[in-house]
């Protein structure tokens, strides 16, 4: 390796002849500051390594873990010479990122689990600048259509670490589920969490898998993902989506739906016309699932959907009629702006941002609020002119559950193809900005949405290695060549099968 193959790519690396070997002579220097690193780079390299790095004042041979503030948010240096290892942070974060550096440079071996021996666990001569692009480099979980359970949740943390993510949108609610215990209101989960294997109505606009599913996550559950993603620099931010998507919640409080709503959560996929009334009692309730939210995510976004809200059934309802009229309202779609804007302020009030779909751009929305652009990069445009951040996740570049390739052997042929290539084309700054309105994107986000992925391991076929492409789309500044990621890419998915990841190949046959 005469290169280090950093994924994503550093902003600069000068490569030297020599190397620093770990072993057990070695110890971890850490700043009282970033002991919490240094304890985190200590337990990931015991299992492949089998070395157990002691925490010291100081040491001969040392990886070293210091602050600079001189370095910018997330930013970091790493020099490996044959005397030691420094990994330099512009903050805790920044050193975080160092130290998975590290891990990258060491043999791939080193993401297994259990002891490998004979591997000299050398880090190669090099000094690494880096600093991250974009604040906001996320991945959208939808956890709703099909749950999955906490201990992959906790897994797909580390491997968004590994990859310099930093941000987990998890879509709690929707038609199909919701997965996010609420104390004051026991039914969200007791009927709310779980649909039966009803295919009634089924069509081939709105097709169902026909299987019952269920699950959710417990308010200590959440307690463990929010402070499992902090200690790897991950902020989550949750998302309650309204006024649409909500049939989970309906059928469970039936009071919450326009003239007494479904009584089933829904077995099928697509958009569905029920969505929630928009009574005083129905936007109280909501605060009260929203007080709970942000009670468990410490975050500064909390998300409320917004998405593909159908008026037909306001449109249908006199009752919805009439408070229209009393609120001075003349089309339903400003009905929809109406309820996100009692939620926003909800929000505002305890000092979070509202964050949504771009469907709510249609309409007025409460200053700071924080916009998915994801019909394409329409929505970011608008946004940033507006002087509203934005989050670009584009269905045609980064919807990852849409199909890897146009060849006839897709496993699950959603959409339009998104093969890694297109995915390493993603820019978050739409074109035809000025650098002012530019400046209003915070980053952007795969979306993983899983009608069509009821385990975790076709997560895993989805997601990987589009994830790791996207990754550097968001992290790395400078020219970028798929000619050049190529090869690290394939050198990366070392680590991932080291780690066990089941990517789909980006060469060979696909066993699926
Ligand atoms: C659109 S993106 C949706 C989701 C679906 C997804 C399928 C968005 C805000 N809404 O409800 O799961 O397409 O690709």
């Amino acid at each position: 390796m005469n290169h280090p193959m950093l994924l994503p790519r550093p902003t600069s690396v000068r490569r030297g002849d020599g190397s620093f070997l770990l072993d057990d002579s070695t110890a971890l220097v850490a700043a009282p500051e970033v002991r919490p690193e240094a304890r985190w780079l200590q337990s990931a390299l015991r299992p492949a390594t089998g070395l157990d790095l002691p925490l010291a004042d100081r040491a001969d041979r040392a990886v070293e873990l210091r602050l600079d503030d001189g370095l910018g948010p997330e930013a970091y240096r790493l020099d490996a010479t044959p005397q030691g290892v420094v990994v330099t942070g512009g903050d805790r974060a920044g050193v975080f990122h160092g130290c998975q550096s590290l891990l990258q440079l060491l043999p791939a071996a080193v993401f297994r689990r259990a002891e490998v021996s004979g591997v000299p666990w050398a880090v190669p001569e090099v000094a690494v600048t880096d600093a991250p692009r974009f604040a906001w480099r996320g991945t959208m979980l939808d956890v709703a259509r099909h749950f999955m359970p906490k201990h992959d949740v906790l897994r797909f943390l580390d491997l968004m670490a590994m990859h310099r993510l930093n941000t987990l949108h998890l879509h709690l609610t929707d038609d199909q589920g919701w997965r996010v215990q609420i104390l004051r209101y026991p039914r969200l989960t007791e009927v709310g969490a779980g649909r039966s294997e009803s295919q009634r109505g089924a069509t081939a606009d709105a097709p169902g898998d026909g299987r019952p599913h269920g699950g959710f996550y417990t308010q200590d559950d959440i307690r463990e993902i929010v402070a499992y993603a902090a200690r790897r620099h991950i902020t989550v931010v949750p998302e309650i989506d309204v006024p649409g998507h909500s049939q989970a919640a309906i059928a469970a409080y039936p009071e919450l739906g326009v003239g007494g709503g479904p009584s089933e959560v829904w077995t099928r996929w697509g958009v569905n016309p029920h969505v929630l009334n928009t009574e005083e009692s129905t936007v109280a309730f909501y605060r009260g699932v929203l007080d709970e939210i942000m009670d468990l995510f410490p975050g500064p976004v909390v998300g409320v959907g917004g998405d593909e809200c159908p008026t037909i059934e306001w449109r249908e309802d006199p009752r919805t009629q009439r408070l229209m009229r009393e609120r001075g309202l003349r089309h339903e779609h400003e009905l929809r702006s109406w309820f996100v804007r009692q939620l926003g302020a909800h929000v505002a009030a305890r000092g979070r941002r509202l964050f949504g779909w771009d469907e709510l751009l249609e309409d007025e929305v409460p200053p700071g609020t924080v916009v998915a652009s994801w019909r394409g990069m329409t929505g970011a445009v608008t946004a940033a002119r507006r002087g509203l951040h934005v989050v670009s996740c584009p269905d045609d570049q980064v919807y990852l559950d849409y199909r890897q390739s146009d060849g006839p052997d897709e496993p699950i042929p959603v959409s339009i193809p998104i093969t890694v290539e297109k995915a390493y084309a993603f820019d978050p700054v739409p074109a035809g900005l000025t650098p002012e309105e530019g400046a209003h994107v915070l980053g952007g986000q795969a979306n993983i949405w899983t009608e069509h992925m009821d385990s975790p391991r076709t997560v895993d076929y989805f997601a990987f290695p589009r994830l790791c492409a996207v990754a550097e789309a968001l992290w790395s500044t400078g020219e970028r060549r798929y000619e050049e990621f190529r090869p690290r890419l394939e050198h990366h998915l070392a680590h991932l099968d080291a780690y066990g990841v089941e990517y789909r190949p980006v060469t060979g046959p696909h066993l699926w």
